[in-house]
């Protein structure tokens, strides 16, 4: 096969005028490849990056440092359709998490420095859900987590998103600078209001008027993000080498990418919708639809499919039950609960979902979709059932996706394959399991009575708890087909 033509990056500007925070794949993928795109495009140099790590991946910040900022992106349509290309947006990497010796903020100070910076003018995350330190049910601040305690106690020297944010505001207050917008690009309903939650009820523990200052003057715009990116493997590497791409950076994704930002951008903005991304007043139906229909069957095909010891989405899609339980899930428990515009065709966008999930050429672990789940299923799964239950309506596969998390917890599958959970919740799950385990009945409860996690009027909705148990005790002796024939 014809090694497909390298796209090249535009020309390094120095200028910065964005600060990321989380600096994963799907940055690398997503928010990276719009504004390379762009600046090709326009040849404005002015909208730079400068990418940290708060806790994780130093290698990642020391090899992008090392390769002078720039890595590969290859953006597979299918196995045979690739459009591979160079990204130099970023000009500058940081790591502010614990390093090598175990002590934090390498370069904390530096960091803060360039948020405060009256060049940088808007501050994007892609922190994952738990890194906002939310309750996944309420939406308050958990200032009970000892990273959010620490930061109250040492505001200068913080070491969470909302904690840098908060401290980056001061010093620009403090310099009579005008506030950055903070745009977060993380899977959470609402993540403009989410992210001002946290950073408001943060400051809030330091100063009141600091905290009805960032209240009323601080921009913090939604967005709905879409692009499938799964974590790089080894048969990705040797893929993109085959491909003349030597790059230890380099992220694979699917050619699909969708942008909805709320356009409320005081200091201004890169004009993204050159580049397609769609700048709306209210992304609310857009993110509701694809946290629901996308990333709520993701979930059902992680945890039936991992218990299954099917490992990855194209497998798991190509499971004849499976894909019409997700297609039944999007169309008759998922699709009813949304308030679109005129002209959405659900059933189309579904389809299109489905044929997404089939891409040949991306191996997405159902494990990676699995983790983090007390954070996520909340906006996937849990919310659409509440609107539901409310309206005396069922949810079964919703019911059967909760019990194949609750056995998913248990960090065992159908065949008895252990696995590790990765959860913030993780050592609550394990105590639950060691003490629930033998009496499925008190264990789907006890898992039902976190409200922390599930919203207390569903788990209150004693048809929709009793079908968690009958599903739970199903996958349990019967098994993944003789449960879904029986849904
Ligand atoms: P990744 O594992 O490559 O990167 C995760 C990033 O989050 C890393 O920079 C890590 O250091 C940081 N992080 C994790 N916990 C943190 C915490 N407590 N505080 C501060 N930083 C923390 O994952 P990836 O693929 O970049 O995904 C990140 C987020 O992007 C997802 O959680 C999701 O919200 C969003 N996203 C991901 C998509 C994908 O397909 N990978 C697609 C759409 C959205
Ligand atoms: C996935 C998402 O890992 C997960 O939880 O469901 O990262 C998914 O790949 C993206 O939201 C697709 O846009």
């Amino acid at each position: 096969m014809m090694a497909p033509k390298l796209i090249e990056a535009s020309p390094k500007s120095g200028q910065i005028g964005i600060v990321h925070l989380g600096l994963g794949a799907f940055h690398r993928a997503h928010q990276a490849v719009y504004l390379e795109r762009y600046r090709q495009r326009s040849g404005d140099g002015e909208w730079g990056v400068c990418s940290a790590n708060l806790r994780s991946s130093v290698g990642l910040v020391d090899g992008l440092c090392a390769a002078g900022h720039r890595y590969h992106v290859a953006e597979y349509a299918d196995s045979k359709n690739i459009t591979l290309r160079e990204i130099g947006v970023i000009e500058e990497a940081l790591f502010s998490g614990r390093d090598a010796d175990g002590r934090w903020s390498r370069d904390r100070e530096a960091l803060l420095a360039r948020m405060a910076s009256v060049d940088t003018r808007i501050v994007t995350l892609t922190v994952t859900e738990k890194g906002y330190f939310l309750n996944p049910a309420s939406g308050e601040l958990r200032i009970d987590d000892p990273m959010i305690i620490g930061d109250i106690a040492s505001p200068q020297q913080p070491r969470t998103a909302p904690g840098l944010i908060v401290e980056a505001l001061v010093r620009r207050q403090e310099a009579g600078i005008a506030p950055f917008t903070v745009l977060s690009c993380d899977n959470m309903p609402a993540n403009g209001k989410r992210t001002r939650q946290a950073v408001v009820q943060l400051a809030e523990q330091r100063d009141a008027e600091l905290a009805s200052w960032i209240a009323n003057k601080v921009a913090f715009p939604s967005s709905m993000v879409d692009r499938i990116v799964p974590a790089m493997t080894d048969a990705d590497f040797e893929r993109l080498a085959a491909l003349g791409v030597t790059d230890p950076n380099a992220v694979v994704c699917e050619a699909f990418s969708q942008w909805v930002v709320e356009d409320h951008f005081p200091l201004g903005r890169p004009s993204w919708e050159a580049e397609e991304v769609e700048m709306v007043a209210d992304v609310a139906p857009f993110e509701t639809m694809k946290l629901r229909m996308l990333n709520g069957s993701h979930s059902l095909l992680a945890y039936l499919g991992a218990l299954a010891g099917i490992e990855t989405v194209y497998d798991g899609i190509n499971h004849d039950e499976l894909r019409a339980l997700l297609r039944r899930y999007m169309l008759e428990e998922a699709a009813p609960t949304l308030e679109m515009p005129e002209g959405i065709d659900l059933e189309a966008y579904a389809d299109s979902l489905l044929a997404r999930f089939a891409n040949d050429s991306l191996r997405h672990r159902l494990q990676q979709i699995a983790m983090d789940g007390s954070q996520k299923l909340p906006q996937r799964w849990l919310s659409g059932a509440l609107k539901r239950s409310a309206a005396g309506q069922s949810s079964p596969c919703v019911a059967l996706g909760v019990a194949a998390w609750i056995r998913y917890t248990a960090g065992q599958d159908l065949q008895g394959n252990s696995y590790p959970v990765d959860d913030p919740l993780a050592k609550r799950f394990a105590e639950l399991h060691q003490r629930h385990g033998r009496d499925p009945s008190t264990l789907v409860a006890a898992y039902l009575a976190m409200d922390d996690v599930v919203p207390n009027a569903l788990a209150q909705d004693e048809a929709f708890a009793q079908e968690v148990l009958a599903a739970y005790q199903a996958l349990s002796h019967g098994g993944l087909s003789e449960t879904l024939a029986a849904l």
